[in-house]
């Protein structure tokens, strides 16, 4: 059986992504060989107590990132850019949920996208809990623009021990959906690695999409690997040609 032959054309499509898919713009993956937690302790760097015991080498640690994030080379690469024109030719609602905090989604012309693990472009008062776009690198002496309280001033991102964002809006679609692709995750972080389950037990096909067999690559319909813009490209490809039948 044919995995496309069980979707048609106006059914809805979740997406999940994860680092993986960004490995090709420049951007290091956590888990990998060469990745961010080969180099930097998870419990210094991204927990909330990180950030209450030393919060000037959890700062550091994003001013870090959001740099090469907003390094002029630094681009969306095929895959991004498919999932983007996915969401033009599906007739069918495209949500795209992604564990990434750099924008190459959206730069990639995505439109319909949860960041639920937080954005680096954004900033979030530890206080008031206002959000503000664009600040920059963060320091310890800066105040809120909100309500002027100083040194707690975060990146908007979720930590360890802390909710994903928007879990309501990806619950309920996960329940409808008529397709869940996985891209370029390792599977070992939750709620996120539990998706495929959700969206199976609901009925949906699943496909993973990824350099090699993830965690949870025995609960996948399908699995395809090799580099996303290699994988992604080819897919959504196949999809363009069924929404085209
Ligand atoms: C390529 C490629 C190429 C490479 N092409 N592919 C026990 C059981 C279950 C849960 C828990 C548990 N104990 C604790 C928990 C909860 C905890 C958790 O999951 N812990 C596990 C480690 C066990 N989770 C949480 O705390 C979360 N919150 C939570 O659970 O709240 C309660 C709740 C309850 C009920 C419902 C809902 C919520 C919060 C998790 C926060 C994760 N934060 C981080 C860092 C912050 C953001 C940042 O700094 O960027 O998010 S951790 C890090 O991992 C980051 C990522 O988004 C996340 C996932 O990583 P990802 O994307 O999968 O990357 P990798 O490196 O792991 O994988 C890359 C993959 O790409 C690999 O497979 C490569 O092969 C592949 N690849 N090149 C295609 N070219």
């Amino acid at each position: 059986m044919n995995l496309l032959d069980q979707v048609s054309p106006f059914d809805p499509i979740v997406i999940l992504t994860g680092a993986g898919i960004s490995k090709e713009s420049g951007l290091a993956t956590f888990r990998d060989p060469d990745g961010i937690w080969a180099k930097h302790k998870i419990e210094d760097v991204a927990t909330p107590q990180a950030f209450a015991h030393n919060p000037n080498a959890v700062l550091d640690f994003y001013n870090v990132r959001r740099a090469q994030m907003n390094d002029a080379d630094l681009r969306p690469n095929d895959a991004h850019r498919a999932l983007g024109a996915l969401e033009e030719f599906w007739p069918g609602e495209v949500l795209l949920v992604t564990q990434n905090i750099d924008n190459l989604h959206a730069r990639g012309g995505s439109q319909n996208l949860i960041h639920m693990h937080g954005e680096l472009a954004k900033t979030r008062c530890n206080d008031c809990d206002e959000i503000i776009e664009g600040l920059g690198n963060l320091t310890t002496d800066m105040a809120c623009p909100g309500c002027s309280a100083v040194g707690t001033l975060r990146p908007h991102v979720v930590w360890f021990g802390e909710m994903p964002l928007q879990m309501d809006r990806i619950t309920s679609a996960l329940s409808n959906c008529r397709l869940f692709m996985s891209i370029g995750t390792s599977g070992n972080v939750y709620p996120a690695a539990g998706f495929v389950q959700e969206a199976r037990s609901r009925g949906a096909m699943t496909i993973e999409l990824n350099l090699e067999k993830s965690l949870s690559a025995s609960a996948f319909y399908e699995g395809r690997y090799g580099p996303a813009t290699e994988t992604v490209t080819g897919f959504v490809g196949d999809l363009k040609s069924r929404a085209a039948e």
